[in-house]
């Protein structure tokens, strides 16, 4: 436990009612224990990126304030995606995915431990968690990468829908 700090939560899902699984899955981060979900963004459709041979993705992004360390709130999240049915497998990497919830930022640290990289090492490549975090936070920064804005300049966002 530590005093209050803001992160950001990456959401998506794209195996089964990935809609509801992720409207759900925000109001399970608000009930975890040490999370008070602040803002979320809309849903929006998305491309698969990384391995394109899956389904489109319902992706979003929630701004959270924490009482958990780092750890504490990566351990929250990997619970809250057990409670929804995600197993983990070998060589799944971009795989599809029931629910998938990343740590894209907390506060301004910047994290390179085993199994805990703060920033989320992608995030400023990818528009699919660039364009819901600018939605709710259009001044967000990514350590060492500058403005999420910048960031997102660079990329193909036609195909990153609001549902
Ligand atoms: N997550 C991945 C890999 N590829 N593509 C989209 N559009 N959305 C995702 O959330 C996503 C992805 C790995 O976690
Ligand atoms: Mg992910
Ligand atoms: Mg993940």
């Amino acid at each position: 436990m530590t005093s209050p700090v803001i992160a950001h939560v990456g959401l998506g899902a794209n195996l089964g009612d990935a809609m509801d699984t992720v409207r759900q899955a925000l109001r399970a981060l608000d009930r975890s224990p040490g999370i008070a979900l602040q803002a979320a963004s809309r849903l929006y459709r998305t491309p698969a990126w990384g391995r394109e041979d899956q389904p489109d993705f319902i992706n979003a992004v929630a701004r959270v304030e924490t009482r958990l360390d780092p750890r504490g709130l990566l351990g929250a999240l990997l619970a809250i995606e057990a409670d929804f049915g995600r197993h983990r497998r070998e060589g799944e990497r971009w795989g599809p995915r029931t629910l998938d919830l990343d740590l894209l930022l907390y506060g301004d640290a910047v994290i390179d431990e085993p199994g805990l990289r703060v920033p989320h090492p992608h995030l400023h490549e990818r528009a699919f968690a660039l364009v819901p975090l600018l939605e709710i936070d259009p001044g967000a920064r990514i350590p060492g990468h500058g403005n999420a804005r910048d960031a997102v300049s660079a990329l193909e966002m036609s195909n990153i829908h609001p549902l």
